[in-house]
């Protein structure tokens, strides 16, 4: 079996520590840890056909889009069962019309909400409750502004396991609340923000033998870096110019960048794409950090309707500072007008997403206009959550919802009215 440890991140520290441990920080600097391997020599045909193969397979973990690629996984014993719920294989698809409106760019969107739960968690979770449930944990929890809590308690349920979510009160989505509720969590409503919510959690958790599945958690960034080994074999292993993704707590980013970084050194695949992180104006502390060069100064109050990045102190921005540097990336932020406006010409298309993943497009959409994204430029961005996530910030744009119906008797004369109504000839 390929050798599997934790490594510190810090170039002055690198400690090293074993595999079995649901540890998240260095015990000797702090800072934050990577799942790292002695990867042997491959022959990148082979493991690109034995990945393709599986397509067709019935073994569960081959019917997942993350347990699919397990060579690049290997924390978990050969034996060891994953806990899935079939995520992955999600679509990429081009967005021509997006991709004018973007300043004529080719784009292609790969739908991360078409997984399990509605968002990339997924691809995450399955890798780190596998992890908890090899380490004997009986209780994970996380902090979440929706998404993670929703999928940690799929996951959880899904492996017997108990779950306790903290969430700032009245601030995520319902729908996100509702799945977690379905799936049996138990629910801790702070006043407060996300990162008041996962101060708390961390606070606590030491004491009450809770195992944090957040994305400081090295082991739900494995899971989410395949969703790069997908989109590259969706290509035909050929890498777009650019990767576009919102940034919140910046787990995201720094997963993509690991398992770019990872094929590229496997000969899988020949060149990585520049990393595009994009951040909402009321909640960008990291686009500040990378614009002016100062350390990153936290927001505390941070501001933006897209509630899933609403996030003020992105816990994995070291790692995300890293993926950037080796890609020649970039960081935008944009209002949340410029994130409805995204939100819609990605609906020309017919792709629906929720706020928060509009964010990578409408980052695009400023990068081409700032000359840094060149017309003609090839550029595949990630959406993170379904559509359905957030109805409430559709039904909240109330004029343009109601001049799109019109309510009628069981009439046929209304009905035809109705119609010249809603299509005027
Ligand atoms: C739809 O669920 O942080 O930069 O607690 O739900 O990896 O944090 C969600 C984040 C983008 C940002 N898009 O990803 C949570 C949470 C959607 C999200 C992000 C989130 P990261």
């Amino acid at each position: 079996m390929t050798p599997a440890y934790l490594r510190c991140i810090s170039s002055g520290c690198g400690k090293v520590f074993p595999l079995a441990s649901s540890r998240f920080a260095c015990e000797n600097c702090g800072s934050l840890l990577d799942v790292a391997y002695e990867f042997a020599p491959v022959e990148p045909a082979a493991l690109r056909k034995l990945w393709r193969e599986r397509l067709g397979s019935e073994d569960p973990r081959d019917q997942s889009g993350v347990w699919r690629f397990r060579e690049l996984l290997p924390f978990l014993a050969p034996t060891a069962v994953p806990v899935t719920l079939g995520e992955g294989g999600t679509p990429l698809v081009e967005a021509p019309r997006t991709g004018r409106w973007a300043g004529g760019v080719r784009i292609w969107a790969k739908h991360l909400g078409a997984n399990p739960t509605g968002s990339f968690k997924d691809l995450g979770m399955t890798a780190c409750i596998s992890a908890a449930v090899a380490n004997g944990a009986r209780v994970v929890a996380c902090a979440s502004t929706g998404n993670t809590s929703s999928s940690m308690a799929a996951y959880a349920a899904r492996a017997g396991l108990a779950a306790v979510m903290f969430v700032p009160f009245q601030a995520i989505a319902a729908a996100k609340l509702a799945q977690a509720v379905e799936f049996g969590a138990r629910v801790i409503e702070v006043r407060g923000s996300f990162d008041d919510a996962f101060r708390l959690l961390r606070a606590v958790a030491a004491r009450s033998a809770l195992h944090l599945v957040n994305s400081t958690n090295p082991f739900r960034l494995e899971g989410q870096k395949t969703a790069v080994a997908e989109i590259l074999e969706q290509r035909g292993w050929r890498a777009p110019d650019f990767l576009a993704l919102p940034g919140g707590n910046l787990g995201n980013v720094s997963a993509m960048g690991k398992g770019l970084r990872e094929l590229v050194a496997l000969g899988v695949m020949d060149r990585a794409p520049r990393l595009a992180v994009v951040q909402a104006e009321g909640a960008a502390p990291f686009y500040k950090h990378w614009k002016t060069g100062e350390p990153i100064q936290p927001v505390e109050h941070p501001e933006t309707e897209a509630s899933a990045i609403r996030i003020g102190r992105p816990a994995n921005w070291p790692k995300a500072r890293r993926e950037l540097e080796w890609t020649g990336g970039m960081v935008e932020s944009v209002t949340d007008g410029e994130i409805e406006e995204a939100k819609a010409a990605l609906a020309s298309d017919g792709i629906g997403c929720e706020p928060a993943s509009a964010a990578s497009v409408a980052g695009v959409r400023k990068l081409c206009r700032a000359g840094r994204i060149p017309a003609g430029a090839d550029v595949c961005v990630i959406l993170t959550g379904h559509q359905l996530k957030d109805p409430d910030y559709i039904l909240r744009r109330r004029e343009r919802f109601e001049a799109a119906r019109v309510v009628i008797d069981a009439d046929e004369e209304a009905a035809r009215r109705a119609l010249e109504a809603l299509l005027p000839a």
